[in-house]
């Protein structure tokens, strides 16, 4: 910062004019070491409303101060720095370690009473995060530079405030540097002070860092470190400790040790604290077991210099052979990749925020997160200490725009080990961390090893990933991963890893099934591999978030913290969006890549995720001879906290209920039962549901939250078509369509959808639109009238050949039966659909069907979705993905009914369970960039399909596997369309 000097001219400041933010080999100078103590409690919070003012560019002068919330991105609030998102693309041109010369410059400033009574105290400045270069003034004195925009750096003030006096603290923050040329994620670019930012004290004498180490025969081991403020350590320190009251034994070999070697120096303590907890209880994911560690360093007369508050849980984590086993078991990783996130504040996120994602995470099954790709928000790992989550704590690297020429150039080296090691000193205390990850995306070289050197001397007790090196090959003992964690390999390859004899580490992909609008097509496919495979463990989705930023259409400015409330159930309130890429006026951007989660921006599930809950469950019903077996799928509790209800689905009569109770099996056991119901006569195909719900208040959900809902058919349908009767002939128009009292529109061939994100950059959707499918022209061929039936015969022409579509109206009690075929010429080959569309009159706003449901499903996402009776709004059918795409379908439908108030409306049986959608809009209408911009029908959209192509998730990776694929040739199917 410039200061005038005595002569009034301008001193250049040290911190600026060094030009740290094209240095790379500078990843901090004055700030502390990183430790795991805690010093929230008793600290002076510093958040709030800062003077603040943003500078074109670092060395600027100072020019008009306006205000900024600390903490908080300054691109989300009243700045023209708006955010921006680019997948891996840089967003300048300049190649590393230049930064451009318009870089968007924030300082902040505030003054900071400091408390009288820390008079003889050692006073720190701790900031949470700050993007991405940090340098601290205080009262004009340089303080100190910092980099890594994802871990908190700490600066002793001491020597610079004075307790009782004002101090003025001046934090500038440096939007791009050489630093972000290793934080190209692929997310927004934003810049700020993104964490919280605390002054506190501790005595001269203080705790510098302490680490638990925990083993499941219940022994405990805490190393501390001690240091002084003044340089040379006094003479009798000690610590001591106790865990849930029980008090520690101090280790005195250790100690000795450390005085007879000279390893404990004047200015390093050392000191070793133990235990062995008789009968422990062991941490994993499902019993989140924890012991309160509280550790005190004590002056020379005993009174408490320091102490220092841990949660610690004991539990093991080995790869032995191909197996990551924790406490010994072969644990399955039901994972998702979560990014810091919110659509107000950006990467800013509440403990209550954070506490949210656990609980619907948890809710739906899953039980690993990977921190995608930098350390989360430090209470994201206390929470997921407590909620129970396995933890791929990731370093933030990632180079990816620069990858190869980065990963061994030795400018960047520290950086590299930096961020890893800072990491491990933050985070080595929680036992849900279970697996270190070098970064993500940045090929693999020297730079990789050395942080793996520096992390393995650090914390030699858990397995290191990284899947740059991983790819190098999956089984070569030589790269620095210990686990084979590829991202978007095909299942098919796994599998083929996996038994090929030349597997050597366990196969757990650290990114897979990209959820990139209606996506996640074949998850279920991916699990039955899993599990029957031995070697393959799991997985994390790729991603979490839908990283939608709540925009306002007027101005195009993000709403930020003004936008609170407006928004809900996935949809942003009228007059607001989610924006994603280019929507804040970006040339350079990548759309709506960045919309690839499992939740929409407000954390709304979207269907995969009832998917995901099934896949996930813990109890698994099947049918056992005359009777069932329910089979315990966790690894390590019976089937306790859980409660159940056995639902009877009866296609032609109603849903039955009985209570059900859970037998007590161990992890992994099974018990048989007999079907809970005695079968009607009557009825039709029938299905057997086991409704799982908490019988406890969780600390992730309400007593009686649904957890799973397993199923078995108990009676197949039995095939009774309807015979034609006599009655007034079906009636059609000249041009041989359907003429009804309730259709707007009359059945058509349809084989087209809204192609999805998959479809589009899978490039399905650019085939399909050069065979013209998204614009199908009819032709009538003939009309041919027997008795009261129509046969009417149509063709629709491509460039791939000719469609010939023929639909038989026949009259059936009640009503019409349609019976369809179309055959697709061989060069028609992997269209969307095949199937009939209609559009209903006005009214119709009801929907009930016998199928699966109630959510949206889809061929290769179905088997979340259970068979029953559902009913919805036909306004609630559709899911508002932020890019508009094909949407609202669901899977297995036999029959439906569509009504309005009045209960009056249409009736309509299908030959056999069939893809289904009821929207209000027709395939042609979703071609908006944003949701919010669509228009609804005021009719029904209704598809009818003989075959509908799997999603897949082709946007990243394997797209639908074969079987999901529609075939050319003929398709046949038929339904009937009656009056309720
Ligand atoms: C992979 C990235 O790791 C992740 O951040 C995200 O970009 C994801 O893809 C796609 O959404 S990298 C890709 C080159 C496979």
């Amino acid at each position: 910062m410039p200061g005038p000097t005595a002569g009034g001219a301008y001193a250049p400041d040290p911190l600026i004019a060094l030009r740290p933010w094209e240095a790379p080999e500078v990843t901090s100078w004055g700030r502390l070491p990183m430790n795991a103590v805690d010093r929230r409690a008793g600290a002076l919070s510093l958040d709030g409303d800062w003077r603040f003012q943003l500078l074109p560019a670092p060395d600027a002068p100072d020019g008009v101060w306006a205000r900024a919330e600390v903490p908080g991105a300054w691109t989300l609030q009243d700045t023209d720095d708006l955010p921006q998102y680019t997948n891996f693309r840089m967003p300048w041109g300049d190649v590393p370690p230049a930064s451009p010369a318009a870089n968007p410059t924030g300082v902040y400033e505030r003054e900071v009473d400091v408390p009288a009574e820390w008079a003889g105290r050692r006073i720190v400045l701790h900031v949470g995060a700050a993007e991405s270069v940090l340098l601290v003034h205080v009262d004009g004195r340089p303080v100190g530079i910092s980099k890594d925009s994802h871990l908190a750096a700490e600066f002793d003030l001491s020597e610079v405030v004075r307790p009782g006096r004002r101090a003025t603290v001046r934090l500038t923050v440096v939007k791009w540097s050489d630093a972000s040329h290793i934080e190209d994620q692929d997310q927004w670019w934003h810049g700020g002070i993104t964490r919280s930012v605390l002054l506190y004290a501790t005595d001269p004498l203080y705790l510098a860092d302490v680490t638990a180490r925990t083993r499941i025969d219940g022994e405990l081991r805490v190393d501390c470190q001690v240091r002084h403020a003044a340089g040379t350590l006094p003479e009798g320190w000690s610590v001591s400790g106790e865990l849930d009251g029980r008090p520690l034994t101090p280790d005195t070999a250790f100690d000795r040790a450390n005085m007879e070697d000279g390893r404990v120096s004047g200015f390093l303590g050392e000191a070793r604290l133990g235990t062995l907890v008789p009968g422990v209880r062991r941490w994993s994911a499902e019993t989140p077991e924890l012991y309160g560690l509280t550790v005190r360093l004590h002056r020379a007369d005993g009174s408490v210099a320091d102490s220092t508050h841990h949660r610690v849980g004991f539990r093991e984590v080995e790869v032995r052979g191909r197996d990551l086993l924790v406490n010994g078991e072969r644990v399955y990783f039901r994972g998702v990749n979560r990014h810091d996130f919110h659509p107000l504040t950006g990467r800013t996120v509440t403990y209550a925020e954070m506490h949210a994602d656990l609980a619907v995470l948890k809710r739906f099954g899953f039980n690993a997160i990977r921190t995608a790709h930098y350390p989360n928000d430090p209470s994201l790992l206390d929470l997921a200490d407590e909620l129970g989550f396995y933890v791929v704590d990731e370093a933030n690297i990632e180079a990816h725009d620069h990858a190869h020429e980065l990963a061994d150039d030795p400018r960047w080296t520290a950086a590299y080990v930096d961020r890893v090691t800072r990491m491990v000193l933050r985070d080595r205390n929680h036992p849900s961390v279970v697996v270190w990850s070098l970064g993500n995306e940045s090929d693999y070289g020297a730079n990789h090893d050395a942080a793996a050197g520096r992390l393995r001397r650090h914390d030699p007790t858990r397995p290191v990933q990284y899947e740059g090196a991983a790819k190098q090959g999956w089984a070569d003992p030589t790269v620095v991963s210990d686990i084979a964690c590829p991202m978007y390999a095909p299942v098919e390859e796994c599998v083929a890893h996996a038994l090929s004899g030349e597997q050597t580490k366990p196969l757990i992909q650290c990114e897979y099934s990209h959820a990139m609008g209606n996506s996640n097509g074949t998850l279920a496919d991916h699990w039955a591999a899993i599990e029957s495979t031995p070697g393959l463990q799991g997985g994390f989705i790729w991603e979490f978030w839908d990283h939608g930023i709540l925009q306002r259409v007027n101005d195009g400015r993000p709403a930020g913290r003004g936008g609170a409330g407006q928004y809900a159930d996935g949809v942003a309130a009228p007059g607001h969006r989610w924006a994603y890429g280019g929507d804040f006026g970006e040339t350079i951007h990548d759309g709506a890549f960045i919309a690839d989660g499992i939740v929409f921006p407000d954390r709304t599930p979207k269907p995969v995720m009832y998917e995901h809950r099934e896949i996930a469950a813990p109890v698994r019903l099947e049918r056992a001879g005359d009777g069932l077996r329910i089979t315990n799928r966790r690894h390590f509790r019976g089937l306790d906290r859980l409660a159940a209800e056995w639902r009877l689905a009866l296609a032609d009569g109603g849903t039955l209920t009985a209570p059900a109770e859970l037998p007590d099996v161990p992890p992994g056991g099974s018990a048989t039962l007999p079907v809970p119901f005695d079968l009607p006569d009557d009825g039709g195909e029938a299905w057997l549901t086991l409704r799982v719900t908490t019988a406890v208040d969780e600390p992730w959900a309400p007593r009686g939250t649904e957890v799973c809902v397993p199923q078995v058919r108990l009676r197949p349908a039995a095939a009774a078509p309807d015979a034609a009767v006599d009655g007034p002939p079906v009636e059609v128009d000249d041009a041989g369509l359907l003429v009804h009292p309730l259709l707007a529109a009359a059945p058509v061939l349809s084989l087209w959808r809204a192609p999805t994100d998959n479809d589009e950059l899978g490039g399905m959707a650019a085939r399909w639109r050069a065979w013209g499918l998204d614009r199908l022209t009819r032709e009538v061929v003939s009309v041919r009238r027997a008795g009261q039936g129509v046969t009417v015969l149509a063709e629709y022409g491509t460039p791939a050949g000719v469609v010939r579509h023929e639909q038989v109206f026949t009259r059936v009690p009640g009503g019409v039966r349609v019976e369809e075929s179309a055959e697709l010429p061989d060069g028609l080959e992997d269209v969307a659909r095949v199937g009939s569309v209609f559009e209903t009159v006005a009214g119709l706003d009801v929907l009930e069907w016998f199928g699966q449901g109630p959510w949206e499903s889809y061929p290769d996402r179905s088997a979340g979705a259970p068979v029953g009776h559902h009913r919805a709004r036909v306004d609630d059918l559709f899911t508002p993905y932020l890019r508009p795409q094909e949407s609202g379908g669901r899977h297995g439908v036999r029959n439906f009914t569509l009504s309005g108030p009045d209960a009056t409306g249409l009736a309509v049986a299908l030959d056999a369970p069939r893809q289904v959608s009821v929207t209000r809009f027709a395939a042609g209408d979703l071609a908006a960039a944003h949701h919010d911009e669509l228009v609804p029908r005021i009719g029904c959209v209704v598809h009818i399909d003989a075959a509908h192509r799997g999603l897949g998730t082709a946007s990243c990776g394997p797209d639908t596997s074969a079987a999901y694929l529609v075939r050319t040739g003929t398709h046949r199917w038929s339904w009937t369309l009656r009056l309720l």
